[in-house]
């Protein structure tokens, strides 16, 4: 990244210090993408936008960042999956990202940097549960390059951690991923059915997530038309509304630990994504805070 100094909002030294509620990790990594590059500019396009937004939601009216946000120094990229793999749980258990009081929203970067997160939060939350909005179930075993450590393998990983996944938004998986999650019909709750009944989209979701919930929004998952800047876009995606008011639904009947946004992949010329990506993190807030009023 080349500013290393870029913050969330760029708020006043009195709403970043060490009591902050929110936590901001930019993870600027591409390692074993396969297509289209760019996602490891991600992070640093979202800070630059993020302080181009108005400080008051308009939905609730709540002011999201006067519990504080901190945004750390970006993770510099390791030369291996696998040393990045592990920098990244070491960054998240130093800094105590997981702990009480305090949530976490890492910015990626690719996907893969999802499952050091979950490790780390499953040492805090053993009972957690995962929510994932993507267009693609990640379930693979191992896929080159990356091996195990492949963006493409990351909710495997996720399932050594906790069983409780639920996915949403998929509408891409390999006959591999269909193995992993032969009752699929329970498990990938897509596009159309949350288009076609909202409501019983919604009641699957919240009841089939445990009281912890971790989230982990690939922004993929909204249809290319929302966020264009991504490496691999899937038609037929979620839209704003639904993704906001699943979200928001979400955190209502549950506890959110923390949250990432990952897999924003720039447009030179054109800032539709990192712009939604800089509102989603601000909503992920907004919905903590009302959830709790
Ligand atoms: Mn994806």
């Amino acid at each position: 990244m080349k500013d290393q100094n870029a913050t969330f909002l760029e708020l006043p030294p009195e709403y970043t210090g060490e009591t902050s509620r929110y936590v901001i990790l930019p993870i600027p990594y591409e390692g074993t993408v396969c297509f289209e590059k760019g996602t490891a500019a991600g992070p640093e396009r979202i800070l630059a936008v993020s302080d181009q937004m108005e400080y008051i939601d308009e939905e609730t009216f709540i002011e999201f960042w006067k519990p504080g946000i901190r945004t750390l120094k970006p993770l510099t990229p390791e030369p291996t999956p696998r040393a990045e793999m592990e920098a990244i749980y070491k960054r998240a258990k130093k800094e105590s990202i997981f702990s009480e009081g305090r949530m976490p929203i890492t910015l990626g970067g690719e996907h893969s940097i999802t499952a050091p997160l979950l490790r780390a939060a499953a040492e805090t939350y053993p009972d957690l549960s995962v929510l994932q909005f993507d267009a693609h179930s990640d379930l693979r075993e191992s896929f080159p390059p990356g091996g195990r450590d492949s963006h493409a393998s990351v909710m495997r990983r996720a399932l050594e951690i906790t069983p409780n996944l639920v996915q949403v938004g998929i509408r891409s998986f390999s006959e591999e991923d269909l193995a992993v999650c032969p009752d699929r019909v329970r498990r990938f709750i897509t596009p159309s059915q949350i288009e076609d009944d909202f409501d019983a989209a919604l009641t699957e979701i919240t009841g089939r997530l445990s009281d912890k919930v971790y989230i982990t929004i690939d922004m993929d998952a909204f249809d290319p038309a929302f966020a264009p800047g991504v490496g691999t876009p899937e038609p037929g995606g979620l839209t704003w509304r639904q993704v906001t008011k699943i979200l928001r639904a979400v955190f209502q009947a549950k506890k959110v630990i923390g949250a990432d946004v990952v897999e924003t992949a720039p447009i030179p010329g054109q800032v539709v994504t990192e712009f939604l990506a800089a509102r989603l993190v601000a909503k992920l807030m907004v919905y903590d805070q009302a959830a709790s009023r």
